[in-house]
């Protein structure tokens, strides 16, 4: 058996235990459906090793028919439904923060995220069969199987969906990510995939449901991801004011060249990435001189999934000397992404969208 290291001796690693890891950007870039192998994994807590055989799925609460199913009960009552959308942390690019003042938390570059086809059964559906009360206003809450220790509070991930997201149709209850069953770090047999949401609303390692009229009591919903004024600290904190981070904002970045790059001078092509989530990225500029002037980029053509991610492209001209590479996306708002870093930052270090900036030295 191969140990989980090995089958993702690919990534940069933040931690092991639990396993935070990323992609070097290079590789992020070279797919746009991201292989698992270079998908990002964020755990709080261990990797739990699960019998598919034995593994239930329970729905329970505010429901006509709770329901106790199999994996192969869950595969053969519901038609299967596939999704290609990004996954990515709240935390994604948190390093940026930390440069502006520390932040708590693996500090992330803008490998903290993917795209991937996610093969599974509409949540929605479930939903139905459980007779859920669709009340818009009520909540959908997940719990999982991984053992989390937070600073000595010992607990199972947990988290919750608004009702009015968890019965759109993209939702899922997946088992396939890439036409393969799901690796183990990645939440075998079975996840929940909310497309447009942080990662931390699609739970992995999947046991149960709850149908309530309150947002989870996990730890996870109730004191973590959460969005807090810039004056806020950690010991000032007061959870139950912060914003529930669900919906992701506007983000790019720049994969190529790689930060501290050496370049020759002339013509160099700079490729990353720009997600929108809920609106279309209708245009990326980059920038060599601190936004003074702009080039467009090519967007690679859109493959008619809403909820993936673009891919662009821009051809530079560098003269000698040391650069600095700006990307900033614009959305079909008409909206683009704060400056710096410091325009948005928190403690946590969440929802990191500002210009995405990479030097290079040319010679
Ligand atoms: N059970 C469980 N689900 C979880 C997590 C976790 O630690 N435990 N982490 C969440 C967070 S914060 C993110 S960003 C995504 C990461 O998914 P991945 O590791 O498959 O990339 O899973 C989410 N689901
Ligand atoms: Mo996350």
């Amino acid at each position: 058996m191969l140990s989980m290291f090995q089958t993702k001796p690919d990534l940069i690693v933040h931690s092991k235990d639990p396993l935070n890891a990323e992609p070097p950007l290079a590789h992020l870039r070279e797919n746009f459906i991201t292989p698992q192998k270079f998908f990002y994994v964020r755990s709080h807590g261990n990797i739990p090793k699960l019998d598919p055989a034995r593994h239930r799925l329970s729905v329970t609460g505010m429901v006509t028919t709770p329901l106790d199913l199999s994996m192969d009960e869950l595969r053969t009552r519901f038609s299967k439904r596939q999704v290609t959308a990004v996954l990515q942390c709240a935390g994604n690019r948190r390093a940026d923060m930390q440069q502006v003042k520390p932040v708590s938390g693996d500090p992330w570059a803008p490998g903290a995220i993917g795209n991937a086809e996610w093969g599974g059964v509409a949540f929605a559906d479930v939903l139905r069969a459980a007779g859920a009360d669709e009340t818009r206003t009520l909540h959908v809450a997940f719990a999982a199987l991984d053992d989390i220790d937070i600073e000595g509070e010992q607990f199972r991930f947990g988290a919750s969906l608004p009702m009015a997201k968890a019965l759109s149709s993209d939702v899922l209850l997946a088992f396939e990510m890439n036409g393969d069953a799901l690796l183990p770090e990645h939440g075998f047999p079975l996840r929940v995939i909310t497309p447009g949401y942080a990662g931390v609303r699609s739970p992995k390692w999947l046991a149960s449901i709850s149908v309530q009229d309150m947002p989870s009591d996990n730890h996870i919903q109730q004191r973590d991801y959460r969005l807090v004024p810039p004056h806020i600290t950690k010991d000032t904190v007061d959870w139950s004011k912060g914003m529930t981070i669900n919906d992701m904002p506007l983000n790019s970045a720049i994969c190529e060249p790689a930060a501290h790059a050496t370049l020759k001078a002339g013509k160099t092509m700079a490729r990353g990435y720009a997600i929108a989530t809920e609106r279309r990225v209708v245009r990326v500029d980059v920038s060599i001189n601190d936004g003074r002037n702009w080039s467009q980029a090519e967007l690679e053509p859109d493959s008619d999934a809403p909820w993936s991610w673009v891919f662009w492209q821009a051809e530079l001209d560098l003269p000698a000397g040391e650069h600095e590479l700006a990307v900033r996306a614009w959305d079909s708002a008409g909206q683009t992404q704060p400056v710096r870093p410091d325009d948005t930052w928190n403690f946590k270090g969440y929802l990191s969208a500002a210009w995405h900036r990479v030097p290079v030295t040319v010679s």
